[in-house]
């Protein structure tokens, strides 16, 4: 998921060529606003936290772009590509050191493997792959 900081900064098309460059491939976009309520549902697991509030305003405060990725272990070599969720602490060359501000501001988020990945998914993308017609 591209964040509203990386949208509104106009790092979709740079996003998304950098991940086509690494070999991932992409089956499915959508530009979304999300009200609160659906991101209060998405973000489920950080109900309760302190940041849960902040996360809940940054993620609607602007547009977001979903992209649905294909390919062998993806979920895992997603997260490499885009780098721990403090873009001061992410690799170099990684989406969040290049792109990210802080760990709010991160530019993008990965599903995690050990989380909800079909969930966040479906939430997205709730309509069958088209690219598999
Ligand atoms: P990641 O996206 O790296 O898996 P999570 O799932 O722990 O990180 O957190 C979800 C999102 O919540 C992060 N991408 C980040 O934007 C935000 N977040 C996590 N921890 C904090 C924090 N301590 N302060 C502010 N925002 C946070």
């Amino acid at each position: 998921m591209i964040k509203p900081d990386a949208v509104g900064q106009h790092r979709v098309g740079e996003i998304l060529s950098r991940l086509e460059a690494a070999g991932f491939v992409i089956t499915g976009l959508a530009m979304r606003r999300l009200s609160p309520e659906q991101a209060e549902d998405f973000y489920a697991i950080h109900r309760g936290k302190e940041f849960f509030p902040g996360l809940v305003e940054f993620i609607t405060s602007g547009p977001l772009v979903a992209v649905r990725l294909d390919g062998e272990n993806v979920c895992r070599r997603v997260r490499d590509f885009i780098g721990v969720t403090d873009p001061a602490k992410a690799a170099p060359g990684t989406i969040r050191a290049d792109f990210g501000v802080s760990v709010r501001s991160n530019a993008v988020h990965a599903s995690n493997p050990e989380e909800d990945v079909r969930r966040e998914l479906e939430f997205f993308f709730p309509e069958p792959d088209i690219t598999r017609r």
